[in-house]
């Protein structure tokens, strides 16, 4: 049996993609399960709901050896802690290739897609199976999430035709409607502890020989996130000294309006912002403009720097 999972933290396409990439790896012949490495984001549940799912599994170490298949990510720090000692069979996903190895020939599938669901409905498509309605909603929903409903900069004409495919099938006619229901859901917080809103959108990515823990919260309500500004950089501080990170940043993405304001803990963290993105600070704030793409804008800009 092979186990399916997206990456730590995770969001809409993480968890639709490993339910989805089970169910056609189970179709075709390969038993598979799939599994989540973290809680569910408000979104996601959300999703879940809507389409009458249980979440899968929480899944926090394998035995070494556990033939595995990995969606939405590929880099050893953003999967399960041992996974060097696992057996990766498949990787499916639209993110830069990181440090992965694998003990024996794998089945690699990247594409520069908006979303893996997007590249699932290809797989689909390239053996020849139908998409059941469950699995329809579930891409459609992780190509709305991912492309924050087509308004990000990784947004391909794929995503665009994948969404539009998918819609019918999946029952759903107002797909505008359908994807601000879903970012209400992700933006209503309530009173999440700052150190969990912290990391329900996070990654950790090495840049030269430091390491940087990049938040994201998107959202159609900033201002209830600036409300607790205070309490959200005391829980970045605190888990920049516990992880050891080189820095930390959490990015403010104004879903409507297409803009990203950045919390900074440090003078660190604001001369590396100013460097790398021109971006102007003002106390704890960083202006990132129109830059509310991690994978396409945030980390290739600092990689870019840490490089120099
Ligand atoms: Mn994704």
């Amino acid at each position: 049996m092979i186990s399916v999972f997206g990456h730590l933290n995770p969001d809409t396409d993480a968890v639709t993609a490993a339910l989805v990439y089970a169910h056609l790896l189970s179709r075709t012949g390969t038993p598979a399960t799939a599994y989540r490495l973290g809680d569910l984001n408000l979104e996601t549940a959300y999703v879940l709901r809507e389409v009458g799912l249980d979440a899968p599994e929480l899944l926090s170490s394998l035995a070494a050896g556990s033939p595995v298949a990995l969606v939405d990510h590929n880099e050893s720090a953003q999967s399960l802690p041992n996974l060097i000692d696992l057996d990766v069979r498949y990787v499916v996903d639209h993110h830069k290739l990181g440090d992965l190895t694998t003990s024996q020939p794998a089945l690699l599938r990247f594409e520069p897609l908006g979303c893996t669901a997007t590249l699932l409905l290809k797989l689909h498509r390239e053996a020849g199976l139908s998409i059941e309605p469950v699995d329809a909603r579930l891409m459609l929903s992780a190509v709305l999430s991912d492309t924050l409903h087509f308004r990000s900069p990784t947004t391909t004409d794929a995503d665009r035709d994948a969404a539009a495919f998918l819609a019918p099938i999946a029952g759903i006619d107002d797909v505008a409607g359908y994807a601000m229901q879903m970012f209400a859901a992700k933006s209503n917080l309530g009173d999440i502890a700052a150190d969990k809103l912290l990391k329900m959108d996070y990654k950790v990515f090495p840049f030269g020989t430091q390491t940087w823990g990049l938040g994201v919260v998107e959202t159609t309500n900033p201002a209830y996130v600036f409300g607790r500004q205070s309490e959200l950089l005391s829980a970045m501080q605190a888990e920049k000294a516990a992880a050891g990170l080189g820095g930390i940043l959490l990015s403010v993405v104004d879903i409507l309006n297409e803009t990203n304001r950045t919390l900074i803990v440090s003078e660190h963290e604001a001369e590396v912002v100013r460097a790398a993105f021109g971006a102007g600070t003002q106390d704890n704030v960083a202006d990132l403009g129109h830059l509310i793409s991690r994978k396409k804008q945030i980390v290739p800009a600092l990689e870019a720097h840490f490089a120099d």
